[in-house]
């Protein structure tokens, strides 16, 4: 009993000692987890679009799992821009943290319209791919206008 007391009180002190806001030992591993995480975005979106171009024949099942992937990935590289992380291999300029309200609404523009993109991908409709992959690709440039170097 005592023994299972302690197990607990040392869980409890593990799952407590977490610190809440950094959440990378290092800057650079948050440029990188970033990084990583929008590549990938990147490599499944731009399969997507290729397709919707024209560039790439248009495969349903191809696009539809590429463009979960993408959504997914979304989701993913925002706590990746943790403060003092605007130095180093990164294009990400210092208004991402300036201005951090107008990054934030532009990141979750991206990724409303990247969810959009996935369930019109479901449905095969070229189409409406087309115009799912121009609206998301309108907002990737958008945030990459304002906060991201050249
Ligand atoms: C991509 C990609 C981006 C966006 C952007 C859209 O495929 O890698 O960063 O689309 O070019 O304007």
């Amino acid at each position: 009993m005592k023994k299972m007391a302690l197990l607990i009180l040392t869980g409890f002190a593990l799952t407590t000692a977490i610190p809440a806001v950094a959440q990378f030992a290092k800057a650079e591993d948050a440029v990188k987890y970033r990084k990583s995480a929008l590549f990938v975005m990147a490599q499944n979106f731009g399969r997507v679009a290729a397709m919707a171009n024209g560039k790439m024949a248009f495969d349903a099942k191809v696009a539809a799992d590429s463009a979960a992937v993408a959504e997914y990935m979304s989701k993913l590289p925002w706590p990746g821009f943790m403060p003092g992380t605007d130095k180093g291999e990164t294009r990400a300029k210092a208004e991402i943290w300036t201005d951090k309200a107008k990054f934030d609404t532009a990141a979750s523009k991206m990724q409303t319209e990247m969810a959009k993109l996935a369930t019109v991908a479901k449905t095969g409709n070229l189409d409406n791919i087309k115009a799912a992959v121009n609206a998301t690709g309108g907002a990737c440039k958008s945030c990459h206008d304002d906060f991201r170097a050249k």
